[in-house]
């Protein structure tokens, strides 16, 4: 499978069946006979400044925004959401109703609530065997699955390094019983298949942890072959520099999607069925 930048469009863009990109009965119940003349169902994979990437049984498109959609509030549309793009134009006609949706509180202190990832159905709560390990964090972690009835898996990263890792697993097993906790090298491909069972063909999931704890090694070794699918697209930020957009969603060789959000500091409610 190939990806290319959105901008080029010089080389045959992936096609995706809705049931390949995780559509849910649940989106379709929303949508009428009109709904369906006006436009096509999409799935949101790269949010940028001038619009978003989107997947869909056409291919990847480049889409604009309704004018009076605000660009960084908890509403906006996110990675990992289903929107209906106009038939004929590459053009968002609305947001489809979120199955979840998780929100961080905003960089800048003011407690402004943004939209992370939506559309969830299982979240990795990466803390490693050392002194990442921390019970009050694992437990909001938890809380923030929960809350947007998105699974959470505990992964216990740096398995490798530690003297006792079986005692990290106890302890996490204290605080999140009935949760799946798996103990990882990250470094290792084979350590990594265990978190395979949540990454089947249609399933989307996130990673969340502090920085170090092996987030980026996991991604790199879930990827594997597949091209980050929008690495190409970048923009110039005010200073004139060249930035990767903030969210992105990458396909897995399974047949999953794996949604990446560089830098985010998970400390804002996670909120359930939510519309607009
Ligand atoms: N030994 C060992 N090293 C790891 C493991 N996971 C991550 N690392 C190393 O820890 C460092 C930080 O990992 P990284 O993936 O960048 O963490 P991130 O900040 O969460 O994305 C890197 O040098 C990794 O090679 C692991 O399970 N075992
Ligand atoms: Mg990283």
């Amino acid at each position: 499978m190939r990806f290319i930048a959105p901008q080029g469009f010089s080389m045959p863009t992936p096609f995706f069946s809705l049931h390949q990109l995780g559509w849910r009965p649940g989106y379709a119940q929303q949508l009428t006979i009109e709904d369906f003349e006006a436009g096509y169902p999409a799935r949101v994979a790269g949010v940028h400044r001038h619009g978003l990437t989107v997947l869909s049984s056409r291919g990847t498109a480049l889409v604009t925004l309704p004018s009076h959609r605000a660009a960084s509030s908890e509403t906006a549309i996110t990675v990992g959401d289903w929107v209906l793009i106009e038939q004929h134009a590459d053009r968002v006609l609305r947001l489809i109703e979120r199955q979840s949706l998780m929100v961080r509180v905003a960089a800048g202190g003011e407690h402004r609530l943004q939209s992370i990832a939506a559309n969830l159905d299982s979240l990795f709560i990466v803390t490693s065997c050392n002194d990442d390990f921390n019970p009050s964090r694992l437990e909001r972690y938890l809380a923030l699955a929960f809350e947007a009835a998105v699974t959470p898996v505990i992964v216990l990263s740096k398995a490798d390094t530690s003297d006792d890792a079986m005692a990290y697993v106890t302890e996490a097993r204290q605080i999140a019983p009935g949760v799946a906790i798996l103990l990882v090298n990250a470094t290792d491909a084979t350590s990594v298949t265990q978190l395979h069972p949540w990454l089947q063909s249609g399933q989307t999931v996130a990673l969340v942890g502090s920085s170090g704890v092996g987030k980026s090694t996991l991604t790199n070794r879930l990827v594997g072959n597949t091209l980050q699918l929008t690495a190409a697209i970048r923009e110039d930020d005010a200073k004139g520099r060249h930035t990767t957009t903030a969210r992105e969603m990458y396909a897995l060789a399974s047949g999953a999607w794996l949604i990446d959000t560089p830098g985010m500091h998970w400390r804002g409610p996670c909120r359930g069925k939510r519309g607009l």
